[in-house]
């Protein structure tokens, strides 16, 4: 696990190098939006969603600076995902990555545009011939990615993570709720390196599956540190759920079968990557990982 975390680590060193690239900041009017890009994007965060598009890459032999350009785009949708997630109007939340969030550190108004900004910023960079030479490529890389973070994912989640703080949700209620809102953006980082590789059907199925898994392992982990984990290690504020009163999976499991699920569904989703043989390794260390992990 020690190799596999000097791995992280320097895969996280290459994308903020592209991020750096990709949010050049130039002096002109509107450099204090750039600057809050940049202040949420750059200089923290595991980067498990990056390492996804790179792993599953190297699957397919995908040329490095596709994939770094891809990746970015992931971590820009998801820090976008984070400081609205943070606003007043929903979270409220004054620490994220150790750090004030946008808003606290800004102010609002600046914080909805960060993420706007950062959003459309994603797409501009999947449609850009640097990206891939194929346009069908780029086009696959465009819709796919809409599909995860819509209403018939991410955004589809968020909505009914709200409408959660007002009914008991049961375990396969939360169970949507976190497949779209997390997972399906997790799902679209697994799949990236097949859509950029142009794998066969098959290849891109074992990632799907590997992703289904994966993306609710990782959210029950979530839900684990908020309720075990210390806000000066985590990064963000905990005990939230339970202060309240949230459905989650360890209210409604309880911690002990919360973390035996979230090892089952690590493991088997492991088991999905046999065709890659020893060239997964990358992905089954992550899937370990998010298991283990402490922040
Ligand atoms: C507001 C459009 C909109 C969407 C919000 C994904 C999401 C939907 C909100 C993010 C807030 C949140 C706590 C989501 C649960 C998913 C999750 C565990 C996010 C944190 O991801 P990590 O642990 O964070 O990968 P780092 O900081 O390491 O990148």
């Amino acid at each position: 696990m020690t190799d596999f975390k000097a791995e992280l680590t320097e895969n996280a060193q290459a994308i903020e190098e592209e991020l750096d690239h990709l949010l050049m900041m130039d002096d002109r009017p509107e450099s204090r939006l750039v600057e809050a890009m940049r202040y949420s994007t750059l200089g923290g965060g595991k980067r498990v969603r990056p390492f996804l598009v790179m792993a599953s890459s190297q699957l397919f032999n995908v040329a490095r600076s596709c994939a770094l350009r891809v990746a970015s785009a992931v971590e820009m949708v998801h820090c976008y995902s984070l400081i609205h997630d943070d606003l007043p109007a929903m979270d409220n939340d004054d620490l994220r990555r150790g750090r004030p969030t946008c808003h606290v550190e800004y102010d609002e108004a600046t914080a909805i545009l960060a993420g706007d900004a950062l959003l459309t910023r994603a797409f501009e960079v999947l449609g850009h011939p640097a990206t891939h030479s194929d346009p069908q490529v780029r086009c696959d890389l465009v819709t796919e990615l809409a599909r995860a973070i819509g209403v018939d994912g991410m955004v589809g989640g968020q909505v009914l993570d709200l409408m959660a703080e007002h009914a008991a949700l049961t375990i396969p209620e939360i169970t949507r709720l976190q497949r779209l809102k997390t997972g399906k953006l997790i799902g679209f980082s697994c799949e990236a390196g097949a859509i950029l590789g142009k794998a066969p059907e098959a290849a891109r199925a074992a990632l799907h599956a590997y992703a289904h898994d994966l993306g609710l392992s990782f959210q029950i982990v979530d839900d684990l540190l908020d309720v075990e984990g210390d806000a000066a290690e985590v990064g963000k504020k905990t005990h939230k759920d339970g202060t309240a009163g949230k459905a989650t999976f360890v209210s409604l499991l309880g911690i002990e079968r919360a973390r035996s699920q979230a090892n089952m569904l690590a493991e088997q989703a492991v088991q999905h990557l046999e065709l890659f043989k020893e060239k997964a390794d990358p992905l089954r260390d992550l899937a370990r990982f998010v298991v283990n992990r402490r922040a």
